[in-house]
């Protein structure tokens, strides 16, 4: 008997239809297993055939519900539990042996102690349960630029969604033959079975949540939430946390970038990674179509969230989607905000606390002017417009296969990625920050970069009004101390000839009635042709304090004649007090990361503060 052989026959009920070469996989599954105490172990291989299946029995089982096949053809509804709707950042922690290695912006444990507590609550967690074995890789299969990891879960949700997110199944352990490494990634609802129990729709463990990363050892350990932040583990857990991690060490970038394409009617083409934080319309922007006065230009999809870079051998930088999928909110999205995103979710979908229609069909707040007259919401319940409650939680989400996206990139599976010419960093700022501006360089922008953020809404918690510092939206995903990161960002410029440009922007601007001077979503056409531009050597701007501002003759306004260049001044003002206290709230951002801040971004903003107070003495 061979090692493989002894390893899989300790446990007796295993299913899988093709052969497991990898003897630290079959070590590591066997172990689980004995830990887990599932019913059954299951090997997904990917295949349609299998996801039918699972989606079948998951309706029989009451999670699912199938959606009406000539409206939404293949496509299904989960609702959660209540209690399990959105990440939990609280219950979410970063496992390094030296507590300040995870810096501020973690929860912190000490990974043996972290270890002792998981195994307590895995132990026999699968009882009653068949436990899912699901090889992934994050990035196309065989890029130097990939990462394969194995998630282990008790959720068939969180195997079927993986399907749609990354590239699935046995084509995965083929690639790692008998001794290539992968990240273990261990999940389980935390709702263990008794003999004759009758299953929920959507088990979870509403008392205990536990969001670990080991980047030290890359494993990831998740308990107790069937949320896809959560439980989907090649995405922010592996994709964000780990990688980042991982890039820091090996010299690399893993970020909460879309990547898109823009193409010129002369056929020149580049490629903009773009970081905002959560409510800015991200996805929208990454599937963004220009207004019909821009004929010739192009606006394509490679990503809509996280982004993988490296410098490539020409002194540019390259970046990969690691993903292979969406899993987009719901609410908002409509044939006005992103015809391309409606018309991605046709088919082939499974949509999350959504609300149903009579006739099987989905529904969410902004997907049309008026509700329809009466819907089932997303817990279940009768709803009728004006009954006061939402129909679709805020957070309802959709997964489906990026393949099905009307703006696909035709590089977007490149195995060497797609060159980066410019990063773009935005925020919702109602004031402030001007519509859109280029840094002097690479350092100038990896400040403005690292003080971006959104003024909380009346939707969020905190104060209305104030800041919340986001760097570059990476605050819940990066899987080290912030300063570190700064660093590295600072390294990495400096490390090849030819950084991307560096661009900042802010679509939410408002007038002094409060209301948003810029019309926004097809319309930031306009500052992208004028980033392409800058890009290419082509457009004009002027050199002000912040860096090079666009002025009204700078930017292409066929089409919108009736924006006035008043409003554009408007849009781009900058209020010398009011930056006054910008730079001091940034300076609070700095000594909160302490001394592990870099002394450039600490110095830049000593010089913008200088300049500043310059030019106010100069005017009085
Ligand atoms: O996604 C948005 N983008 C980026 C689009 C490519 N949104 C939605 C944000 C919430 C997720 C925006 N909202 C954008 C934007 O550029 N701008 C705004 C603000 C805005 C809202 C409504 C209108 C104009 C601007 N106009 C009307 O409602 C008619
Ligand atoms: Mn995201």
């Amino acid at each position: 008997m061979t090692a493989i052989d002894s390893v899989s026959k300790k446990f007796a009920n295993v299913q899988s239809s093709y052969p497991i070469d990898n003897l630290k996989l079959l070590e590591w599954v066997t172990e689980a297993a004995a830990l887990c105490q599932p019913d059954r172990v299951y090997w997904c291989d990917g295949s349609e055939e299998e996801y039918n299946r699972l989606c079948q029995e998951m309706v029989d089982a009451g999670t699912f519900i199938r959606l009406n096949q000539a409206k939404r053809p293949n496509s299904y509804l989960a609702r959660s539990a209540p209690s399990d709707v959105a990440r939990v950042e609280d219950r979410t922690f970063v496992c390094t042996k030296i507590k300040e290695d995870s810096g501020p912006n973690n929860n912190w444990m000490e990974p043996e102690t972290a270890k002792i507590i998981l195994k307590d609550f895995f132990k026999g967690s699968m009882r009653g349960r068949t436990m899912y074995v699901v090889p992934f890789s994050m990035g196309p299969l065989g890029s130097p630029l990939s990462q394969i990891g194995v998630e282990i879960t008790d959720s068939p949700y969180v195997v079927v969604n993986m399907k749609h997110m990354t590239r699935m199944g046995k084509k995965v352990v083929e690639l790692l033959g008998t001794d290539s490494s992968f990240v273990p990634c261990m999940h389980s609802v935390g709702h263990p079975l008794d003999p004759k129990e009758k299953d929920v729709a959507w088990p979870c463990n509403p008392e205990h949540k536990y969001i670990c990363h080991f980047p030290e050892t890359k494993e990831i350990w998740s308990y107790g939430s069937g949320y896809g932040g959560n439980a989907l583990l090649g995405k922010k857990c592996l994709a964000l946390r780990i990688a980042s991690s991982l890039g820091k060490k090996e010299g690399w970038l893993a970020e909460h970038m879309l990547i898109l394409g823009v193409k010129s009617p002369t056929g020149e083409k580049c490629y903009v990674a773009a970081a905002f934080p959560s409510a800015c319309g991200k996805t929208n922007f990454a599937m963004l179509i220009p207004p019909s006065s821009f004929k010739g230009w192009e606006v394509t999809t490679v990503g809509d969230d996280i982004a993988w870079i490296r410098p490539g051998k020409d002194g540019k930088f390259y970046a990969i989607n690691p993903e292979a999928g969406f899993f987009g909110v719901a609410p908002g999205t409509s044939a006005k905000t992103n015809p391309n995103a409606l018309a991605t979710l046709g088919k082939n979908c499974i949509f999350t606390n959504v609300a149903l229609t009579p006739d099987g069909d989905v529904w969410w707040e902004g997907l049309s002017d008026e509700a329809p007259a009466e819907l089932i919401d997303w817990q279940g319940r009768n709803w009728i417009p004006d009954c006061g409650r939402k129909a679709a939680h805020p957070n309802s989400r959709f997964t489906v296969p990026i393949d099905q996206c009307p703006s696909l990139d035709d590089q977007w599976d490149n195995l060497e990625g797609v060159p980066i010419s410019a990063f773009v960093f935005g925020g919702r700022r109602p004031s402030v920050i001007p519509l859109a501006f280029q840094s002097i360089n690479w350092d100038f922008g990896v400040y403005m970069a690292a003080t971006m953020g959104s003024e909380t809404t009346a939707a969020a918690v905190g104060k209305v009004g104030e800041v919340r510092r986001d760097p570059m939206a990476m605050l819940p995903f990066c899987g080290y101390h912030m300063g570190d990161y700064f660093d590295h960002w600072l390294k990495m410029g400096h490390m090849v000839q030819n950084p991307p440009r560096v661009f900042c922007v802010n679509w939410f601007r408002t007038d002094h009635n409060g209301k948003i001077i810029w019309p926004g979503f097809g319309e930031n056409m306009r500052v992208l042709k004028w980033i392409s531009d800058r890009v290419h050597g082509k457009a004009g701007a002027a050199q002000t304090f912040l860096g090079f501002m666009p002025r009204h003759k700078d930017i292409d306004w066929t089409g919108i004649e009736k924006f006035t260049p008043e409003q554009f001044d408007d849009l781009m003002h900058i209020d010398k007090e009011k930056w006054h206290r910008e730079l001091e709230s940034h300076d609070e951002l700095f000594n909160r990361l302490n001394e592990r801040m870099p002394r450039e971004l600490m110095l830049i903003r000593e010089m913008l503060n200088l300049s500043l107070v310059r030019d106010m003495s100069d005017q009085s």
